[in-house]
């Protein structure tokens, strides 16, 4: 693999990336609808809409593998999610196939998850339970991925990233967090691990209070070094300052569960089979 691009290479995630794969590819090409701050002049950047399959098309000509963190990254009203995320993505897919692109990296997200209870441990053959338009839109993402795989012979690694940063944040990303360094990892395997076809792998560290098997990642290679415990007390004191709410807090994916959610606690109860069992977590 020599020919990298990143989309969404002006994002905060994309930003980091670039710095930790400089060197490591011979030709890292960037692209986002706008251009990165701290863009090196020595790197290629090509500007590009990805509801524009135009657009995508020269982004990706000449690549051989494509990380593909652009797009809209939290929650957002239909037609942003729909022009960005289930356009831009197809796109994405679609060009690449054109071009003769080998692999994809799809920067997918835990809120394809978000709905499952944080008490119950899913590994990647759990059923997608989306918690916004957003993660729904992820989902998406990863069928594409599949279909390009088994259809067409890319080769395609879904990330389903936690949340990237350089500690985590509150008492939920003590459970998901993913250290830059080991997004890295989980990046080159999708980029370079002779076996891959089709995998998907959860985007954390050595968490200990997480709720993802990540066993496949395992399979594939990969050893974090990010150890969240060693923030915990940071975390929860983070976390203390955050107004507890029953919805957000039972869920995996916290807030983004809450956000417009249509009924009370004792339905979502209700909705996930619990009503009656006393237990709430
Ligand atoms: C995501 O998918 C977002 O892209 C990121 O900004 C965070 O909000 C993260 O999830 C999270 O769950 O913390």
């Amino acid at each position: 693999m020599d020919r990298i691009l990143i989309t969404g290479a002006a994002g905060d995630v994309g930003t980091r990336l670039t710095k930790l794969l400089k060197g490591v590819y011979r030709e890292l090409r960037l692209s986002d609808r706008v251009e990165p701050k701290s863009l090196d002049p020595s790197t290629p950047f090509v500007r590009a809409d990805l509801a524009k399959l135009e657009e995508v098309e020269a982004a990706v000509e000449g690549i051989q593998g494509i990380v593909h963190l652009g797009g809209q990254s939290v929650e957002a009203p239909w037609e942003t999610i729909l022009a960005a995320n289930i356009v831009g993505a197809y796109n994405l897919f679609e060009a690449a196939r054109r071009a003769g692109v080998e692999r994809i990296v799809f920067a997918t997200s835990n809120h394809a998850m978000g709905f499952w209870p944080r008490d119950t441990k899913i590994g990647t053959n759990a059923l997608v339970h989306p918690d916004t338009r957003y993660g729904l839109s992820k989902a998406f993402g990863e069928a594409l991925g599949a279909l390009y795989a088994f259809k067409h012979g890319l080769r395609v690694l879904n990330i389903r990233i936690g949340n990237v940063g350089d500690k985590p944040l509150d008492g939920r990303r003590l459970g998901i967090w993913l250290k830059p360094d080991d997004l890295v990892q989980l990046v080159r395997i999708g980029l370079e691990h002779p076996d891959l076809r089709y995998e998907v792998v959860y985007g954390m560290s050595d968490n200990k209070a997480g709720w993802w098997d990540n066993s496949n990642a395992y399979r594939l290679g990969y050893r974090p070094t990010g150890v969240a415990e060693k923030y915990r007390a940071e975390a929860m004191e983070a976390q203390a300052k955050i107004a507890p709410n029953p919805i957000a807090d039972l869920l995996q994916g916290g807030p983004f569960c809450a956000d417009e959610f249509t009924g009370t606690f004792e339905d979502l109860l209700a909705r996930l089979g619990r009503a009656g069992k006393g237990k709430a977590s």
